[in-house]
């Protein structure tokens, strides 16, 4: 059976406004690049004509230009789930155009097969290769597409002349059975297959073909700055000293880390010390860093939903997929973020805070309390579950007007109950076996910045007659309202909540 070549165009026209789809892809890599941008433009075009036009939009995780950026610029999405991080969707999101429902990542695969959400009208799948049994070759992004093609309608094929067919074998395709069928994810170390190296799809419910040429433009790493350095180099110090203890063993365990310049610095940090024994990832996303200490041998293993590079790196990978075939593997989100397999090998997880609170609460996704930055992602997925659940941020933000500790996150998302580790570029809050105040003892003396210590003190003083957290819960956002009023958290006062 022969699949069907169309262009972008004759795809976005048989969508129609109020269709649900799923695409492939987990970050930019494995997200389909032109039939989105040719529904944007669908889109436009609907809207000059007055007539309603948004689809609702599953993906594994963030996406790229030509989908987020282009569908949102177009104000044609209305549900999205379950992560995002493009400029243009967060504003749609914050004033409310967008429908976003910001799920842990592990968990919308099997919450679709459920029937939690719409129907899926339309796949969007990737792929650098196929053959018209339906056998396809993903892209260097997994995310949710082997749920999104067995629950859809219809499915589109994005071929992307890009991709080499050799990066087959570098996948580990599985959905998994339901409740009450479930059984455990035979998963035992971070390089157990359990899948297929191809996703296996009903080539009838193929409608066409799209040829796209593109890598997935993923921004060129940039520098390390020097807070992250002090960040990365206070977690390397963490781990060392938990590995010269004998509290993680000796040849180490599985490391999960978050992206962006702190995830980086910590990554660079590890390969560059000795002591630390080469390491294998079991993460959701392996980005540029990762790779280079594969090559240099410190890293000897990822499992991924994603290879997150920029295109300079993918065309080099691509030119060497050998060397990474049996150093990578890319899985379906539902098994990169297992709970089961994460809590089983002992992940060491390590992600980003925007802020925390003296007690161990954390705050990843709502800046001020209010506005989404980008999702939880699968932060949660891994600090709930990890041997250890370490997360880092700056002790300040903008200059020092925000300092990244407060009294109490302005929006929780990992609670006190999973955060073990707080590491800023001040130092290192084990908060292990300690009860809330000296939580807040050492998080105020070890992470926050000089200059916000003594308010943070103000603060405890304050409440202490409190009860086992001690808040004082009409003032315990003074540091945010400051910030709120004069554009700085240091004109907070807590005096005049001194009876
Ligand atoms: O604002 O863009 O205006 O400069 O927030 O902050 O310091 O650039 O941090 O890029 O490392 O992202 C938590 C968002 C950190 C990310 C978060 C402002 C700051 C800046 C971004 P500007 P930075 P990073 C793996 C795991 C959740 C998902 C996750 C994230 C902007 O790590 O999305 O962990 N995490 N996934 O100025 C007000 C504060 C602030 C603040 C920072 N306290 N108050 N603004 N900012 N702190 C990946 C996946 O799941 C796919």
């Amino acid at each position: 059976m022969a699949f069907n070549k169309i262009t972008a165009e004759e795809a976005a026209a048989m969508i129609n406004h109020g269709d649900t789809l799923g695409l492939s892809g987990f970050t930019a890599p494995g997200t389909p690049k032109s039939i989105t941008s040719a529904l944007a433009a669908k889109a436009e075009k609907e809207h000059e004509a007055g007539r309603e036009f948004k689809v609702n939009l599953f993906t594994g995780a963030s996406t790229n230009q030509w989908t987020d950026g282009a569908l949102s610029r177009a104000n044609a999405i209305n549900m999205r789930a379950p992560y995002q991080n493009t400029p243009d969707l967060r504003s749609r999101i914050n004033s409310h155009d967008a429908h976003y429902f910001d799920r842990h990542l592990s968990e919308l695969a099997q919450e679709i097969r459920y029937g939690f959400y719409p129907k899926i009208k339309y796949a969007i799948i990737e792929v650098a290769d196929f053959d018209e049994e339906g056998n396809l070759v993903l892209g260097p992004g997994v995310g949710n597409a082997p749920t999104y093609a067995a629950m859809a309608e219809k499915i589109f094929i994005e071929h992307n002349a890009k991709l080499p067919k050799s990066i087959r074998g570098m996948h580990d395709i599985v959905v998994l059975q339901d409740p009450p069928y479930r059984r455990e994810i035979p998963i035992y170390s971070p390089s157990d297959r359990i899948g297929s190296p191809v996703l296996k799809i009903d080539p009838k419910k193929v409608v066409g073909i799209v040829e796209t040429d593109s890598y997935d433009t993923v921004k060129p790493f940039t520098e390390v700055d020097e807070t992250s350095t002090k960040i990365g180099n206070n977690v390397v110090n963490f781990l060392l000293n938990e590995l010269r203890v004998g509290r993680i063993p000796k040849n180490f365990l599985p490391l999960q880390s978050g992206v962006g310049n702190v995830a980086n610095a910590v990554l660079y940090g590890l390969g560059e010390n000795d002591e630390i024994p080469p390491f294998q990832m079991y993460t959701e996303v392996t980005q540029e860093s990762v790779i280079e200490l594969m090559m240099q041998g410190k890293c000897t293993f990822s499992s991924t939903s994603s290879i997150t590079v920029s295109d300079q790196m993918e065309e080099k990978m691509f030119a060497n997929m050998d060397f990474f075939r049996d150093k990578i593997l890319m899985r379906p989100v539902e098994i990169s973020n297992s709970p089961e397999i994460v809590r089983r090998l002992g992940v060491i997880s390590m992600n980003t805070a925007l802020e925390a609170d003296i007690f161990g609460g954390v705050n990843s996704t709502h800046v001020l309390g209010t506005r989404m930055m980008n999702g939880i992602g699968g932060s949660g997925d891994f600090t709930r579950n990890a041997y250890i659940s370490i997360f880092s941020c700056p002790s300040l933000t903008k200059g020092g007007s925000i300092s990244n500790i407060v009294p109490m996150v302005a929006h929780a998302d990992h609670s006190e109950h999973s955060v073990d580790v707080l590491i800023t570029d001040q130092g290192i809050a084990d908060l292990r076996g300690k009860d809330p105040v000296d939580r807040a003892k050492v998080i105020i003396e070890n992470c926050a910045a000089p200059e916000y210590r003594e308010l943070l003190w103000d603060y405890l003083k304050l409440s202490q007659k409190g009860g086992q957290t001690p808040h004082t819960l009409q003032a315990a956002f003074e540091l945010h309202v400051a910030f709120n009023e004069t554009g700085d958290m240091r004109n907070a006062n807590f005096a005049r909540y001194v009876k």
